[in-house]
């Protein structure tokens, strides 16, 4: 990377009057080294979540109940590899090579998002992620699409697009199964009971347990805050899941009509530790696919190294 000349308390000045005055900070521009350490970290996480994130649907494509169904979500699934791309691309501006942030992830030393670390057991879970995954996700990339980062705010324009689609087809699935027959409708409510709380827990922890929250909203990285997130994305999908007839795994939940929003019970942040750790339900499997995956495409990584090394040569 090119040497923009080291860190003053001008130089920070004028960094920090920029993203006051809306402006996007682009890959040549002088950032402190906190500001682009933030934007490796969180880009990568993001990056890795959307691979991983793969996983858990790309399970239920064999077994896709229709051919409809099947090429909605082998299309979702394409999207999220799609993600991943824009996202290591993204991060590449920062110095950073991906083959790095690829190893990180593969020995275990990176982190992706918790809620990838539980198992879809049902057909109607495809149903239940698309619309409370990806509708957290939204929520949580909406406000990284106004990012001071120029090319995560548009990646992430992009990125919201695509996942407005799988939200409204993970929306539709479950109302679906939730007007059906008895037996889907079951399947939609146990769905919903196993993935209330981890669609809360991924929007991270609680603002006062947040350690990067205040350097992040102070640069503009993020716009909200965790609780925020957490607030919209409630506000939103409890009366919309009740309204459907189903029950909220939350004997808490209530409507609060003072301040017009929806609050939730207690989250289990010792369980949400435990998954970020790599204790989860799924971890060790989700990094061995992964692994496994890297190893499987090895061949393919040489046959273009192979096929561009021939080509300069005859260039
Ligand atoms: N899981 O200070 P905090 C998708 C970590 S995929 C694991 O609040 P921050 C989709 C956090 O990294 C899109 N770790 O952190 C794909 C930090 O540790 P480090 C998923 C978590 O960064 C396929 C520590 O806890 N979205 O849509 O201010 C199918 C303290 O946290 C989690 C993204 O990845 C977590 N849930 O805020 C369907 C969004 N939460 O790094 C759908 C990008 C926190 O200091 N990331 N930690 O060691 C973000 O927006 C932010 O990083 C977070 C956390 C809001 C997640």
């Amino acid at each position: 990377m090119a040497d923009l000349g080291a860190e003053s308390p001008e130089r920070l000045a004028a960094f920090e009057a920029r993203i006051a005055a809306g402006e996007k900070i682009e890959p040549g521009d002088w950032m402190p080294e906190a500001y682009r350490h933030q934007l490796v970290r969180m880009i990568s996480q993001h990056a890795h979540s959307e691979v991983v994130g793969m996983l858990p649907e790309g399970a239920w494509i064999p077994r896709a109940p229709s051919l409809r169904r099947k090429l909605i979500l082998l299309a979702k699934v394409q999207d999220e590899a799609g993600h991943g791309q824009y996202l290591y691309h993204a991060a590449e501006t920062l110095g950073v090579h991906r083959d790095e942030l690829i190893a990180a992830l593969l020995e275990g030393r990176a982190k992706y998002s918790s809620v990838f670390n539980y198992p879809p057991l049902t057909w109607a879970d495809v149903g239940m992620i698309g619309w409370l995954v990806d509708g957290a996700a939204i929520k949580n990339q909406v406000m990284l699409a106004q990012c001071s980062y120029g090319p995560y705010s548009r990646a992430m324009v992009r990125i919201c697009a695509e996942e407005t689609f799988h939200h409204k087809q993970g929306k539709e699935m479950v109302l679906t199964y939730a007007r059906g027959t008895a037996h889907q409708r079951a399947m939609a409510q146990d769905a919903l009971d196993r993935w209330w709380w981890p669609s809360l827990m991924m929007l991270g922890p609680h603002d006062s347990d947040s350690p990067n929250t205040p350097q992040l909203v102070r640069w503009g990285v993020k716009t909200k805050t965790n609780d925020q997130v957490r607030q919209e994305f409630v506000d939103e999908h409890a009366p919309e899941l009740l309204e459907v007839g189903l029950e909220v795994p939350d004997p808490e939940l209530r409507f609060d009509p003072a301040d017009g929003h929806w609050h939730h019970g207690p989250i289990d942040w010792d369980e949400f530790w435990a998954v970020v750790r790599g204790d989860g339900p799924l971890n060790a499997e989700r990094l061995e696919a992964r692994r496994r995956a890297f190893e499987e495409g090895r061949w393919v990584r040489e046959a273009i190294a192979a096929h561009a090394a021939r080509r300069e040569a005859t260039a």
